[in-house]
């Protein structure tokens, strides 16, 4: 059982997949690829078939819920890289965004990198996140949003944050379906990424620039 094939079940809201992603981490396949171009992929499938109007809301619901059991069973074997801490991240979904399957995965891969996260669940105020960065003493504070009616609640957490005086204590990234580069720039975030990868990177390179500064 390959990757493409726990794509083609999830996309088909089979719940096959669960036993099928057990069997192919058995047999030794890339958690890795397991993850990417079988899970994920699969969840992509049943959001093209939601926007065609193949699925509806209960369809993507269980395709969420196969998704969230398939990642529970892979992520303990994620590699990962050193042991020491390279940063404190609080991250979670923002006010009245329920989509937590997209910043577990960020969490989890950052982590795995090395940073300590604190993940704060779905649903979360402005002011929560503000409260929590300072309590964890955060470096970077990480917003998702999915949807075009949640996205500007990153705004009002960076607005807060200059009103409060607390701007330049955290860097705010922001990432999730609908947001980009550009919305992230015109809300005056410090940066975005378009998956937990390339979130990994953003994330070390912030610290690098944090700890240049702090230096200089
Ligand atoms: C699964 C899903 C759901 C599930 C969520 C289950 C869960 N536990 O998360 C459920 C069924 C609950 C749901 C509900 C709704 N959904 Co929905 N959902 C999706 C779907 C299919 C997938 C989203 C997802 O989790 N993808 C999996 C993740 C892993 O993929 P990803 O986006 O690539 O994640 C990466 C990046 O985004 C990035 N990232 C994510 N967060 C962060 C944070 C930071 C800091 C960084 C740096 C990076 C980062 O890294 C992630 C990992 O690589 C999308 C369609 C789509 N294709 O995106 C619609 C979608 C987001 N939903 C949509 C809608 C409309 C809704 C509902 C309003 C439906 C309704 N009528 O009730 C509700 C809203 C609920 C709410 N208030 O939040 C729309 C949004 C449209 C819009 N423009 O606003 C979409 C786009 C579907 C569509 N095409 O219409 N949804």
């Amino acid at each position: 059982m390959d990757a493409s094939e726990i794509a083609r079940l999830i996309g088909d809201l089979d719940t096959q997949a669960i036993p099928a992603v057990e069997r192919a981490l058995r047999d030794g396949e890339s958690p890795v690829d397991l993850l990417q171009q079988g899970v994920i992929r699969g969840l992509e499938i049943v959001g093209q078939k939601f926007e065609s109007g193949d699925y509806f809301l209960p369809e993507l619901m269980t395709g969420g819920k196969i998704t969230e059991t398939c990642i529970a069973l892979i992520n303990p074997h994620l590699p990962r890289d050193g042991s020491a801490t390279l940063g404190v991240v609080v991250i979670g979904a923002v006010q009245g965004d329920f989509h937590d399957l997209g910043y577990s995965l960020v969490a989890k891969q950052l982590e795995l990198a090395g940073f300590e996260v604190h993940q704060l669940g779905v649903d979360v105020p402005p002011l929560t996140f503000i409260d929590q960065a300072q309590e964890f003493n955060a470096d970077i504070i990480g917003l998702s949003a999915f949807l075009i009616t949640t996205i500007p609640k990153c705004k009002v957490l960076i607005d807060y944050l200059r009103d409060m005086g607390l701007r330049d204590r955290f860097r705010v990234i922001i990432g999730g379906g609908q947001t980009s580069q550009d919305v992230a720039d015109q809300m005056g975030a410090d940066g975005w990424a378009p998956n937990a990868v390339e979130a990994v990177r953003l994330c070390r390179n912030l610290m690098e620039q944090r700890r240049a500064a702090a230096s200089a």
